[in-house]
């Protein structure tokens, strides 16, 4: 485990790459998903970013905010993109991740739109095909940059603009599907959990192969709340297991510390507590909330299940 002074003391991380002073909006948790995965990858990175918001806050002269490559890319090519970028680097004969600190990172940094539904076919291809990439899905739950859609991981329940009555289907699972790949590397994170971000970014840039990473990233406008509260809703939901911290290291899974202990359903918080504070579960209905609950509960038994099978 990394301590935070470790962390301190390391010379990449009091470096910022993703700079401040840029186009997000106050309490964004892409900001700060980007500015942790950053510390732990360098500047030797090469970044794919399909359209999102993170393609606005990027390309917006003078306030860019990369300090390494970037490139945008239309939406369903992300992964085939970052595929490219690493193939190149092959080519070139640069060094690859765990041959020390001359490395160059090819990743593609997507939204949960481009992720989760536009550019899924495309992840699908370069897991099937294990390229050496990292992939993170920064998870904000919906459309953002074109005025809060609903997407494939918007919760139930939930208000979006094109869900008035809040969303019927549930959130889709892609670090499940990911894992059905069976790619070296699947993880979740929060931007609750910066050091835990930090660390599974180092471990995925150690690895060789294809590694798919979900950042959940509250977005105050989209969600409705505050700015200031964006890291509480974060560990929000955490704490009631609604988002599991976890990774799946060649098919074995692990939790978490934030969510190791919530494999006992008396630790976990009520789902009341997570989505009274956000305008997008504004007038739910009793039904819908029991519903939204009893999805934590089942996903849990699924993780729970998944560990008793590891340990016979
Ligand atoms: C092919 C195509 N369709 C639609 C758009 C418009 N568009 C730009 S950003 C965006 C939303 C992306 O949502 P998500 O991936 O969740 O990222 P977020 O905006 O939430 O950061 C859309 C629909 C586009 N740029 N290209
Ligand atoms: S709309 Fe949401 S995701 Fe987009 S920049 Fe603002 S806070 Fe971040
Ligand atoms: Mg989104």
């Amino acid at each position: 485990m990394v301590s935070l002074k470790n962390v301190i003391d390391e010379e990449i991380a009091c470096q910022e790459w993703f700079l401040p002073g840029n186009s997000c909006c106050a309490g964004c948790g892409l900001e700060i998903a980007l500015r942790w995965a950053m510390k732990a990858l360098g500047p030797k990175t090469a970044m794919i970013t399909p359209a999102s918001c993170l393609n606005v806050v990027i390309g917006l002269w003078p306030k860019t905010a990369p300090n390494f490559s970037q490139f945008n890319m239309a939406f369903a090519a992300g992964a085939a993109a970052a595929t490219g970028v690493s193939a190149a680097f092959k080519a070139k004969n640069y060094k690859f991740p765990g041959q020390g600190w001359d490395e160059m990172v090819s990743i593609c940094f997507a939204g949960d739109g481009g992720t989760t539904d536009i550019g899924i076919q495309g992840l699908s291809g370069a897991a099937e095909r294990n390229s050496n990439i990292i992939y993170v899905c920064y998870d904000n739950e919906a459309y953002m940059n074109t005025g809060i859609q609903r997407s494939s991981s918007t919760p139930h329940g939930a208000l979006t603009t094109t869900t008035p009555f809040g969303k019927e289907r549930y959130k889709k699972n892609v670090p499940a599907i990911m894992a059905a790949h069976e790619i070296p590397y699947v993880a979740t994170c929060s931007i609750s959990e910066p050091l835990d971000i930090y660390e599974k970014f180092k471990k995925a840039k150690s690895i060789e192969g294809c590694k798919y990473i979900q950042i959940f990233a509250p977005c105050p406008p989209g969600w409705g709340y505050l700015a200031e509260e964006s890291i509480e809703i974060a560990r929000l939901a955490v704490k009631t297991g609604f988002w599991i911290l976890y990774e799946i290291e060649n098919g074995v899974l692990t939790l978490s510390k934030k969510s190791k202990s919530l494999v006992d359903p008396s630790k976990r918080v009520p789902i009341i507590e997570y989505v009274s504070k956000q305008k997008r579960f504004a007038g739910i209905s009793e039904k819908t909330l029991i519903e939204i609950q009893e999805r934590v509960d089942h996903d849990w038994e699924k993780i729970v299940d998944q560990l008793e099978c590891q340990s016979r």
